[in-house]
């Protein structure tokens, strides 16, 4: 589906093979893609592709089946809005770090959501609590929502303002909820409260680009069971790790990887409370899952 300049939806498709930047995806055009299109039927006003603009950039993510292929998720976007919940369901550290790293790789500014704040009681506010402070001390923006209770919505909107946003988490966090909220008119699926099983089938199936009415746009996209990591070195994973970042001349090998070598500063900093040691794990976790033998 494209929107053309005088702003009418129409349905188009893509004629030919396209390679954007020398990459090939699972698919060549992505939500917030700026293209070409020329009309292609008349009476039944389709489009044809014939062109996909230079990127300003995207987020690109592994495919879950087949780790050589990659799935760009949006493009053209101004930050990442992760929807997380300590509670039905609960999102790991480990998969909010992955977020951020690809955030950082392709230099999308993060802001992590916090929401159903209503279903936390004293454990996981003290939760809440800690990850905001590991977080902020990292240098990211953490918010807490409640979009039942239309809690923290406004603070939200207001980083949304004139912005390209792309929302993403895991499945039943309340990303389509929260763009109900914004736009009651839109009606998107939800998923039924009754319904609710911790786990189970995706609500969204499509990412979806929507215009703000305050100004900026939103992506709604399916929820993701985990953050395939894709196009990053085990060399080059701490530089997406801010607080490794600016210690890597401290380290006294170059190719210092922070695990074993002799005079590393990240490791020092994790042992002595400088970088948050559920930080350093999670350097470690993606470290591990990098398979090597693709570069
Ligand atoms: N208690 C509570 N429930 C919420 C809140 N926000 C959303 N929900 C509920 O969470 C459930 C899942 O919400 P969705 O908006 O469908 O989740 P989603 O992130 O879009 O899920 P996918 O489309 O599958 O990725 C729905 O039953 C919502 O009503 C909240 O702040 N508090
Ligand atoms: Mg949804
Ligand atoms: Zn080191």
């Amino acid at each position: 589906m494209v929107k053309t300049e005088a702003g009418k939806m129409m349905n188009a498709r893509i004629k030919g093979i396209f390679k954007i930047d020398g990459i090939t995806s699972t698919n060549p055009v992505a939500v917030g893609d700026e293209v070409e299109i020329e009309m292609e039927n008349e009476i039944e006003q389709t489009g044809l592709i014939t062109e996909i603009h230079q990127r300003k950039n995207y987020i690109a993510r592994a495919t879950p089946h087949q780790n050589r292929e990659r799935h760009i998720v949006a493009s053209n976007l101004d930050q990442l809005l992760l929807f997380a919940t300590l509670k039905e369901p609960k999102t790991s550290q480990g998969f909010t770090d992955r977020f951020l790293v690809a955030a950082e790789a392709y230099h999308v500014s993060p802001v992590i959501v916090f929401n159903k704040s209503d279903l936390y009681r004293k454990k996981e506010m003290q939760v809440f609590e800690d990850r905001k402070k590991m977080y902020n001390a990292v240098g990211y923006s953490v918010l807490l929502t409640s979009i039942e209770k239309g809690e923290g919505l406004d603070e939200l909107k207001d980083v949304l303002k004139d912005k390209v946003t792309l929302l993403s988490g895991h499945s039943g966090v309340g990303k389509s909820t929260f763009i109900n909220a914004v736009f009651p008119e839109l009606r998107l699926r939800t998923k039924e409260v009754s319904g609710w099983s911790g786990k189970g089938m995706h609500t969204t199936t499509f990412a979806e680009m929507f215009d703000l009415p305050f100004g900026g746009k939103i992506i709604d996209t399916p929820g993701i069971r985990e953050f395939g990591i894709t196009d990053i070195n085990k060399q080059e994973l701490s530089h997406y790790f801010p607080e490794m970042r600016e210690l890597l001349n401290e380290c006294q090998f170059n190719n210092c990887i922070h695990i074993n070598e002799p005079g590393c500063a990240v490791k020092f900093a994790a042992e002595h409370g400088k970088i948050a040691m559920e930080r350093y794990i999670s350097y470690y976790n993606i470290l591990e899952s990098i398979n090597e033998k693709s570069y």
